[in-house]
């Protein structure tokens, strides 16, 4: 006998609550939490860093999938300080993969429990089944697995929680690693001044491109709501989804702890994080458009591991903000523009910004 596959709608955070709640002194909308479930599968009492922003992440998002969940994390730092022998923070299943296999194992799963529940041999609903892997394991050393999973459609949703780095290991630069961000393999020096010479992969568009059949969405810990929706998005959508989230490391970055969240704003505010969803029956991107655009100078100065930054890298950085405000739909305001020369900038650690600066990298 065949049994039908019944599958789960989460319904939305209200986000009109949070539109009521605007303009703070800069105009934003204020930090607005609607009436969140008291769940909390992610519970208290795990040893990530203070302020880290995985685990903030890994919070919110669990928090909107709900008890019926089941969970894999490949290694990375959200396995090794979350789960100690027999021990983890989790109140639902989950399972710690290979740092190559979140893709490949959370198919299985999807696949395993499809099968069992045709079978009569589960009860069902269908599971909100998710995996949340680092930026080295999506965006590097496990993309293969995770591309192969977009592509055959299994239905789970795929999540990179990006601290640009691998920092479990000590802080290594990662695809992710934004250009000039000094990491433990990118110091800065005589020959290589910037620190890192390459921009960052865009993966978020690389997986919408590339697997136009699938959610994919961009979010941050500076919008909980929308976080918490696009997961619940990406968990109603049948088939499969990929939510790349930016998730700052207090260790790695270097910066107060009580600025993780602050980041998550500023970054979409000075144009280095666009923050989209794409809707694949439409086939269409839908980009989230800020009320305040600032210079990079804003973002960059809150971070020890910008601090090295010539006048000519923060000019350069400020031209790939503007090229992403201009493929987000925005106009580029004068001020930023002019941003662009070089000769506009100081060395970054002689100028002096609205955060206090740290110095180095954590590691
Ligand atoms: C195949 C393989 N290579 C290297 C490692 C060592 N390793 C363990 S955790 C880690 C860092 C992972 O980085 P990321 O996925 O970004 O997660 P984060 O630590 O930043 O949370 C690495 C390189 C490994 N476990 N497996
Ligand atoms: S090193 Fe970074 S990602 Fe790891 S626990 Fe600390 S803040 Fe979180
Ligand atoms: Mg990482």
């Amino acid at each position: 006998m065949r049994y039908e596959v019944i599958r789960q709608q989460l319904p939305l955070f209200d986000e009109d609550g949070r539109a009521g709640a605007t303009d703070d002194e800069h105009g934003r909308d204020l930090y607005y939490l609607p009436d969140l479930p008291e769940e909390d599968p992610y519970a208290a009492g795990h040893r990530t860093c203070a302020g880290c922003g995985p685990a903030i992440q890994y919070r919110w998002v669990l928090k909107a999938a709900g008890q019926d969940t089941v969970v894999a994390g490949p290694t990375g730092c959200m396995y090794v300080a979350n789960s100690t022998y027999l021990c983890t923070p989790y109140t639902v299943p989950w399972a710690h993969t290979p740092i190559a296999s979140g893709g490949s194992f959370t198919s299985g799963m999807a696949a395993g429990y499809e099968a069992m529940i045709r079978k009569g041999r589960y009860p069902g609903p269908y599971p909100n089944i998710l995996v949340m892997a680092g930026d080295g394991s999506a965006s590097d050393i496990g993309i293969g697995s995770i591309s192969g999973a977009l592509y055959r459609n299994h239905d789970a949703l795929f999540v990179c929680y990006d601290n640009e780095c691998y920092a479990n290991t000590g802080i290594q630069v990662s695809p992710t690693t934004p250009y000039a961000g000094m990491t433990t393999f990118t110091p800065f020096g005589k020959a290589i001044p910037e620190g890192k010479k390459l921009p960052p992969k865009n993966l978020a568009k690389m997986m919408a491109e590339g697997h136009p059949h699938c959610y994919v969405a961009t979010a941050t810990v500076g919008y909980p709501v929308d976080l918490m929706n696009k997961t619940r998005k990406g968990l109603n959508h049948v088939g499969a989804a990929f939510l790349h989230c930016y998730t700052p490391c207090q260790k790695g970055w270097v910066y107060q702890t009580s600025m993780t969240i602050e980041l998550g704003r500023r970054v979409v505010e000075s144009g280095l994080w666009p923050v989209w969803e794409y809707d694949p029956a439409e086939r269409r991107y839908h980009y989230f458009h800020p009320p305040v655009q600032r210079p990079v100078t804003d973002y960059l100065a809150m971070q020890g591991r910008f601090g090295h930054m010539l006048p000519e890298h923060v000019a350069t950085m400020q031209v790939g903000a503007n090229r992403n405000w201009e493929a987000i739909g925005m106009d580029v305001p004068a001020h930023l523009r002019d941003l662009e020369d070089p000769a506009r900038h100081q060395r970054l650690k002689d100028e002096e910004y609205s955060m206090p600066l740290n110095r180095g990298v954590g590691a």
